[in-house]
């Protein structure tokens, strides 16, 4: 589901465009660091097998607690480098991350969302610019659902296919104040196997990133009949088989 105004960008997509130049305000790969809080960006997780409602609220938001440099990655120090306990898959990188689920191992007994905070260091409009999509494409996994929460309010949920490498690719309009939290996550709930449940980690290495832009892109003349007609860039998810 996706609740930002699309009307509202299509109508201004729709308008007569003029070129743009945007400012990035952030950007989660080419500002990811192994420091907590760097340019605003948190990395963490939230543990929704341990929550009471399962529902995500701002506050359930934990910060990984160790950087591993060898992989690049953040991580909880309980989980370690390889093994089968709850969360050793989770972790977040600079273009995306792995949840934990339930299984595929007996041990894998949490629903654990790799979660990437944005805190707002600015008021305005902007547009947020978002791919998501599949990293590991092992045919025989269920997939993930990605999620977009301002202040703990869901704008964006997607179930993206095992396999779906392609993914998507959208621009929406958003309004920040300062402070506002942004949390994008990466949640191991997809689709029933033959081997796993819906809420299986396996293979569920996903690509999410993102950036916030001041003005909205406009692409090479080639392309912008795409995206008057698409309201997003030229990526389409595939059909899960
Ligand atoms: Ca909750
Ligand atoms: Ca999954």
């Amino acid at each position: 589901m996706l609740r930002t105004p699309f009307i509202a960008l299509a109508m201004y997509l729709g308008s007569a465009l003029a070129p743009a130049q945007a400012t990035v305000i952030a950007d989660s790969q080419a500002q990811f660091s192994g420091s907590q809080g760097s340019d605003g960006w948190y990395y963490g997780y939230y543990n929704r097998s341990l929550d009471g409602d399962a529902q995500f609220s701002s506050g359930e938001f934990a910060q990984f607690d160790t950087y591993w440099a060898g992989s690049q990655s953040w991580r909880r120090s309980q989980d370690g480098e390889s093994g089968d306990e709850s969360g050793v898959y989770l972790a977040l990188n600079a273009q995306g991350g792995h949840p934990s689920g339930i299984g595929p191992d007996a041990q894998q007994i949490h629903e654990i969302w790799a979660m990437r905070r944005y805190v707002a260091a600015q008021a305005g409009q902007f547009w947020l610019d978002f791919e998501l999509f599949k990293e590991n494409l092992n045919p025989r996994a269920g997939g993930i659902t990605g999620h977009i929460f301002l202040n703990g309010v869901e704008l964006f949920a997607q179930y993206i296919a095992t396999d779906d490498g392609l993914g998507v690719h959208l621009v929406i309009p958003i309004v920040l104040e300062i402070g506002d939290l942004l949390d994008f996550a990466i949640d191991p709930t997809g689709i029933a196997t033959d081997r796993d449940n819906p809420r299986s980690g396996r293979s569920d290495g996903t690509v999410f990133r993102m950036r916030l832009l001041d003005a909205l892109e406009i692409p090479a003349p080639a392309a912008l009949g795409l995206v008057s007609l698409g309201l997003v860039l030229p990526r389409r998810r595939r059909v899960h088989q």
